[in-house]
């Protein structure tokens, strides 16, 4: 049936109405509802060999867009609202944004389930599905508040289905429910994402922002993405959240089997499980226990388990790999310790270098080292990672099992990240150079024929000048923030964190600030905008947010200041946020410590949508560096040999850096001057401060003034504009390494062997 055709029987039949009639909700309400049913037409992909993404997170994003590109369907449906006096895009801001991720860990799951799908390859993706997600960020009197953000409305993408497994604890059995969302390809056909949950969570044990009552299980367990395990309750819950999607995700797998009639002993040639980062590690233990109830001997499982599991290792920040107490998991699956521990006598005879044991000597179970002795890959997500993880972070399991490691440079998909963000963009690149870089993405280096095309250039300037106005509108109507869309905007959007170095830009903010004061303008208007939300337990990284907001009052208050330079944190940075932010920026900010950042995925999107990159020679930047050339990147700091030297020789000192640079101390203590103190937190704004002058654990003031120089020359050199439109394009034209699809193929040929 034509779809104009669908769209007013649905509106009819749901609200006895014509589409004209609706309003946006009840619109959104019938497009969703017709587009679900043509999802539920469209064919699952099959194959002999699956792979099963499991994941603690799928940051997907808003899906109606995406659903429409991916149909085909997105122009036509724009027209049939338009003509009944309707925007699809306002009618796209009623649907809630799932919050079942966190940062580019849970991105990536989306982008590579996006790309699976689009590739034709069966995959399908395993996690949890959280009502309450992570939380929602809130701003008052400068500081960040979280409270809950319900995003399960009464119609959402969630499709419940009939399967339910029992999970068993210690203590009690918890029976799940399983929803589906359908993750269709490009002009494809679809796979799953299968999110396990139970019927008797309840939001309303939540108070006070997001407390709640860590020990009653049967009420909190999916209530939250990484729920506060600064105590022991949460630490544990975590553990209770990753069995429970493990174990289901394991029983299904089974199960399917036995429905084809396949031999148990077969799983590894049927099934293969990317293990996204440590989070679902027990799925190892869990697997084997649920094949040795079958009747295998462990050897067997062992030897069955370990073909069928890869794992991905996503940071080299220690603590974020995890070690949960063998005590813990006494209390909680108890069932899996004996397993644990013959793994780990296993793991003994191939080695008796105590650094690649499972269990220490502090009877800490390493999830890492289970992975990696237990699955046939591991993998990084940049060169330079993968790098690090062989040369020293893991360089141990290295040395044991040379082949299994490789590198799988993370890519984003352009689906959402071009043609969903920036359809002027996506329409100026098919103008000249046709749209088969829509599915074959090195297509876009046919781009540089056009770096001396004038009008080319002026285009692209065009639009770019397009994407910050409707940005400086978003920021409007959202946070009733005025920015310039002439100025530059310079954007740094990520999760907080100390190594990512936000700390390192309000360095520069307050250079900015003080040299516009004694009278010297830069050399052209800037606009700092931050996105970022901080771990609730995170106190440093909230007192850096801390800071920012105070610099941004602070400079808003300043006539003298403000028309050069502007600060905004947006609040409650999340995909539907970088959507709006991405098209529109000029300076991508990638400014962590070297060898810190495993990869990022920011840095590609921005470099997709043609903004230039200031950045050090860490993660994906290298590639970055490396496609488009010195003159198209800005590349400040200290490498990242160095830096681990610094920290092998413990011979960085902060202090020693300030008394060298009178300048730079400057804007250390101007974080805790009369005028911040003035409109901030004494003790936020001074332990932060105290923090660079001691600690500066990942080292802001050892790259602070190359980084603020060459931050000056990007804002120069942003002046010439044809000089700088060909720099966009460069890097638009370099962009297609970043596709996705390519990192998909290479998962799909070195380790999953999918037809
Ligand atoms: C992360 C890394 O920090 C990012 O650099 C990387 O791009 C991402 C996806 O591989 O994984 N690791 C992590 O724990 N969170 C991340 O975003």
């Amino acid at each position: 049936m034509e779809l104009e055709k669908m769209l007013e029987e649905k509106a009819q039949q749901l609200f006895n109405g014509t589409l004209r009639d609706l309003t946006d909700e009840q619109t959104y309400i019938t497009l969703l509802s017709v587009v679900k049913e043509l999802l539920a037409d469209k064919k699952t992909i099959e194959g002999e060999r699956k792979v099963y993404y499991f994941s603690a997170e799928f940051l997907i994003g808003k899906l109606m867009s995406n659903n429409l590109i991916n149909l085909g369907i997105r122009k036509e449906v724009k027209e049939i609202l338009n003509k009944n006096g309707k925007s699809l895009s306002e009618i796209e801001e009623i649907e809630n944004e799932p919050s079942l991720g966190n940062g580019g860990l849970g991105r990536l799951a989306a982008c590579f389930l996006d790309s699976i799908a689009t590739l034709g390859l069966p995959g399908d993706g395993i996690g949890l599905n959280y009502h309450l997600g992570l939380f929602k960020q809130e701003f008052k009197d400068n500081k960040q508040y979280e409270t809950p953000n319900p995003w399960i409305g009464e119609y959402s993408w969630l499709n419940k289905t009939k399967k339910s497994y029992m999970v068993e604890y210690k203590d009690f059995c918890l029976k799940s429910t399983l929803y589906d969302i359908d993750v269709l390809g490009y002009k494809g056909d679809k796979n799953k994402l299968h999110l396990f949950d139970i019927d008797t969570v309840d939001e309303s044990i939540v108070h006070d922002g997001i407390a709640f009552d860590k020990e009653n299980l049967l009420k909190n367990l999916t209530l939250f993405l990484y729920p506060d395990d600064s105590d022991e309750d949460g630490k544990k819950l975590r553990v209770y959240q990753q069995y429970f999607m493990v174990s289901n995700g394991a029983q299904m797998i089974l199960e399917d089997l036995k429905r084809r009639k396949i031999p148990l002993t077969e799983l590894d040639k049927y099934v293969c499980i990317q293990i996204n980062d440590t989070h679902p590690s027990l799925v190892i233990p869990e697997l084997i226990r649920l094949l040795m109830k079958e009747g295998l001997t462990f050897k067997k499982c062992v030897q069955i388990v370990s073909r069928t599991c890869a794992y991905t290792n996503h940071t080299i920040l220690a603590e974020a790999l995890e070690k949960w107490p063998m005590y813990y998991l006494e209390e909680i699956v108890p069932q899996l310790v004996p397993i644990i521990e013959a793994l780990d006598a296993v793991a003994n005879e191939r080695s008796d270098n105590p650094k690649t044991a499972i269990i220490d000597e502090n009877k800490l179970v390493h999830m890492a080292s289970m992975d990696i002795h237990f699955g046939f890959s591991i993998n990084g997500v940049a060169a330079i990672h993968t790098d690090i993880l062989k040369q020293s972070e893991l360089k141990d399991f290295y040395d044991l099992y040379p082949k299994k490691f490789n590198n799988k440079t993370n890519g984003i998909t352009f689906r959402r990240w071009l043609m969903d963000c920036d359809e002027e963009l996506t329409d100026f690149i098919d103008s000249l150079i046709g749209e088969d870089y829509k599915t074959d993405a090195d297509e876009l280096t046919k781009l540089r024929d056009y770096l001396n095309d004038h009008d080319a250039l002026t285009r692209l300037l065009d639009i770019k000048q397009t994407k910050k106005n409707q940005l400086a509108k978003v920021l409007y109507d959202k946070e009733g923030i005025k920015v310039d869309p002439e100025s530059i905007f310079d954007i740094q959007i990520k999760r907080l964190h100390e190594y990512k170095r936000q700390q390192m830009n309000v360095l520069y903010i307050i250079y900015q600030y003080l040299q516009i004061k004694a009278g010297h303008l830069p050399a052209h208007p800037i606009t700092c905008i931050f996105g970022a939300k901080a771990a609730p337990a995170y106190i440093l990284a909230k007192d850096i947010i801390h800071t920012i907001l105070c610099l941004q009052q602070i400079i808003d208050a300043d006539p003298e200041v403000s028309p050069y330079l502007k600060v905004v944190m947006v609040t409650n940075y999340n995909v539907t946020y970088a959507e709006q932010l991405i098209p529109a920026c000029d300076l991508s900010e990638q400014i962590s410590l070297a060898s810190k950042e495993a990869s990022g995925t920011g840095n590609m999107k921005m470099m997709l949508n043609g903004a230039v990159t200031i950045g050090t020679d860490d993660g994906a930047n290298v590639e970055i560096h490396d496609l488009v050339g010195d003159k198209n990147i800005y590349i400040f700091g200290i490498d990242s040999d160095t830096v681990i030297k610094h920290y092998e020789k413990a011979d960085y000192h902060p202090a020693d850096v300030l008394a060298k640079d009178p300048e730079l101390k400057k804007l250390v203590d101007f974080i805790v001057s009369d005028e911040m103190v003035k409109v901030g937190d004494h003790e936020c704004l001074e332990r932060l401060h105290h923090d660079l002058c001691t600690k500066d654990w990942f080292m802001a003031l050892i790259d602070a003034k190359d980084y603020i120089e060459t931050k000056e020359r990007a804002i120069k050199d942003y002046n010439d504009r044809y000089a700088w439109a060909k720099k966009m394009l460069i890097n638009i034209s370099a962009a297609g390494y970043f596709s996705s699809d390519r990192t998909i193929r290479q998962y799909n040929e070195d380790i999953w062997k999918l037809k």
